[in-house]
This record gives C-alpha cells, sequence and structure tokens, in this order.
C-alpha cells in the first residue's frame, strides 16, 4: 500500500474546514488508496484550539481507514513540517469599519508568515492552494514569501466559479453538468471574474449556439455567477462552505490525479499568457497531468472578453500595489 502524504489545512476549525476534512480524509481528494496523515492549523485563540479539537475528536471516531495520522498546531512552522499538501484556508475576514486596505493589510501579514513557512519547512514539492480570500493575492503574498519553492506550486481557488458557471450552463441548456467541456473562468476570484463559455461544448455541442443569447450572457449569466457567493450569505446567513470544500477538494484532486484533458479552472501565477504580466495569480483555463497543470493556449479572445479580462486583470493589480509596500 502507498505511503501516507501529509496534508495540511489551515483554518481547520471553521465552516469551511468542516465541510473539507472529512472528504479528504475519505480519500475523495487524493484517491481511495492514498492514505492521508492531515496536520492542522489553527490560531493560538483557546477558543478556535478547543474547536479544533471538537473537529478531531469526530475525525477519529469517523475511524477513516486512510486517515494515517492527525496533528493539532497553533504554529505554521510546526503544521507545514514536510507537508506535501497546504490547503490554506483560514484568513482574516473583513470586520465592521474595515476599510479593503486594512482587510488586504491583515491577510498580507498571515500570508507572509505561513509562505515564509512554508518555505521553511514544508516538502521541496508541496502543492498550495489558498483558498481564504482575497484569494489570488493571498496566493500571490503567500509564493512572494518563498522564494525557495517552485513559483508555479502556488495557486489560488477559482473551482468555486467554475463549478457554478457549469451549473448555471447546465440549468439553462437542460443537460446534465457532467456533459460540460471547455468552459474557462479568467481572473480574480471576485465578482470581476469572467467566467467564459464561448468556448465550451455540452454533450458535444457548443454552449454558445445553444443557448444563444449574447444579452442573458452579460444581463444573467455573468452576474449570477459574479454575485453567487453574496446570494448564498444572503439566504443562508453564512457564506458558502460546502460548495467551497467541494472545489477545494475538486481543485487538488484534478492537480494531483488529472482531468483527462478536460479543461478547468485554477488561479496560478503567470508567465505572460494571453497577455497577463508575469507572477500575477490569475485564473486561467487549464488541463492536469502527471500533477502539474497545462494552461490552455491559443484561444481566441474576442474584444468583450478582452474587456473583461482588462477588468479583473485591474483589479488585481490595485490589490498587488495595496500590498507592495509589505513583502
Ligand atoms: P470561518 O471564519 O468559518 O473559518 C476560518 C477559520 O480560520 C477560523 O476558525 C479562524 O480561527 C481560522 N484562522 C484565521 N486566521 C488564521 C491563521 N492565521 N492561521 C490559521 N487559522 C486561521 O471561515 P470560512 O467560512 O471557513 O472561510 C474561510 C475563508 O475562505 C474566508 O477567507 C472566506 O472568505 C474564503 N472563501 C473563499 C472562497 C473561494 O472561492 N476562494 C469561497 C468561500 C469562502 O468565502
Amino acid at each position: 500500500s502507498k505511503k501516507p502524504v501529509r496534508v495540511a489545512v489551515t483554518g481547520a476549525a471553521g465552516q469551511i474546514g468542516y465541510a473539507l476534512l472529512f472528504r479528504i480524509a475519505s480519500g475523495e481528494m487524493l484517491g481511495k488508496d492514498q492514505p492521508v496523515i492531515l496536520q492542522l492549523l489553527e490560531i493560538p485563540d483557546e477558543k478556535a484550539q478547543n474547536a479544533l479539537k471538537g473537529v478531531i475528536m469526530e475525525l477519529e471516531d469517523c475511524a477513516f481507514p486512510l486517515l494515517a495520522g492527525i496533528e493539532a498546531h497553533s504554529d505554521p512552522m510546526t503544521a507545514f513540517k514536510d507537508t506535501d499538501y497546504a490547503l490554506l484556508v483560514g484568513a482574516r475576514p473583513r470586520g465592521p469599519g474595515m476599510e479593503r486596505a486594512d482587510l488586504l493589510a491583515a491577510n498580507a501579514q498571515i500570508f507572509t508568515v505561513q509562505g515564509k513557512a512554508l518555505n521553511a519547512v514544508a516538502s521541496r514539492d508541496v502543492r498550495v492552494l489558498v483558498v481564504g480570500n482575497p484569494a489570488n493575492t493571498n496566493a500571490y503574498i503567500a509564493m512572494k514569501s518563498a522564494p525557495d519553492l517552485p513559483r508555479k506550486n502556488f495557486t489560488a481557488m477559482l473551482r468555486l466559479d467554475h463549478n457554478r458557471a457549469a451549473s448555471q450552463i447546465a440549468t439553462k441548456t437542460g443537460k446534465a453538468v457532467a456533459g460540460i467541456e471547455k468552459l474557462a473562468v479568467w481572473g480574480n476570484h471576485s465578482p470581476t471574474m469572467y467566467a467564459d463559455y464561448r468556448n465550451a461544448t455540452i454533450d458535444g455541442q457548443p454552449v454558445k449556439a445553444l443557448i444563444n443569447d449574447e444579452q442573458w450572457n452579460r444581463e444573467v449569466f455573468l452576474p449570477t455567477v459574479g454575485k453567487r457567493g453574496a446570494a448564498i450569505i444572503a439566504a443562508r446567513g453564512l457564506s458558502s462552505a460546502a460548495s467551497a470544500a467541494n472545489a477545494a477538494i475538486d481543485h487538488m484532486r484534478d492537480w494531483a490525479l488529472g482531468t483527462n484533458g478536460k479543461w478547468v479552472t485554477m488561479g496560478i501565477p503567470s508567465n505572460g499568457e494571453y497577455g497577463i504580466p508575469k507572477d500575477v495569480m490569475f485564473g486561467y483555463p487549464v488541463t492536469c497531468e502527471g500533477g502539474e497543470y497545462k494552461i490552455v493556449e491559443g484561444i481566441a479572445i474576442d474584444e468583450f472578453s478582452q474587456e473583461c479580462i482588462n477588468k479583473t486583470l485591474k483589479e488585481l493589480m490595485d490589490e498587488q500595489d495595496g500590498v507592495k509596500h509589505l513583502l
């Protein structure tokens, strides 16, 4: 049987953590033959550490055959020791009266510390997914704080946006979501992201021709996907958690185990593809194989798409600018 791999999860006692850890431990992320050791990080605060203990008791009580160990940590330097995968979920939420700049600064501090800790103690091959918002910029900060690790191993989560877009398209066309190929989400995990079905097919038929309604694309689809997080908060009184955890599982599973040629969306550091400046943590369509992702190149970008890409890029550049002095 396979040797266990180490999976670090931050914010482990939070809502997403609660929907995520049990699925990692049951083998849904890395495969039903891959034992895992969970290295869980929470803030030192007594309430958070107690909550983490409770989550660990429940993990134990599941008696998962693949769960080879569980550790509780309050310091990233121990939590990330030798870790093969790191899911950075914990972040500072926007509090009352907090300005955007304060939010960026508070998170920059967290992700600088965590990036440095990964740099110091994680596996040299660690694959990092940042979920905590602002996810792209937090991933950028972690990457910049970990100069000894491969840049390409730092990623941000846009998979929830991708899955949300897929679901809207399936509903609109009356077809099954599993039949969708070649969907892309460009840019920032924020309402500016650009969900793009111009090249998509569903059951082999072109989605654009099936829907054939550009007004629906611009006035219904894009705002619905972009503001879905807010709609869930309005309905549930809490932000999306199970769907976010599911997206994190999808992201890591596809990265580790491959997509068989299917396009998925990952936030990854640009190498200049599609005119995005190097290092910007940008949502791109990718395929994965052998533990590596590859950007889908050669997609024609029409005028409207270029405008959308420019808008989400500008927002990301502004965020990067806002943390530049902290790096
Ligand atoms: P919760 O507030 O329920 O949980 C967050 C947990 O992180 C808390 O238990 C907190 O103590 C812990 N934490 C905070 N700072 C930490 C640190 N420095 N080290 C370790 N742990 C720390 O939030 P939850 O609903 O779980 O959401 C977590 C993050 O995901 C938030 O930033 C949220 O905005 C973000 N999201 C990102 C999404 C995406 O698609 N990229 C979608 C869902 C979600 O909104």
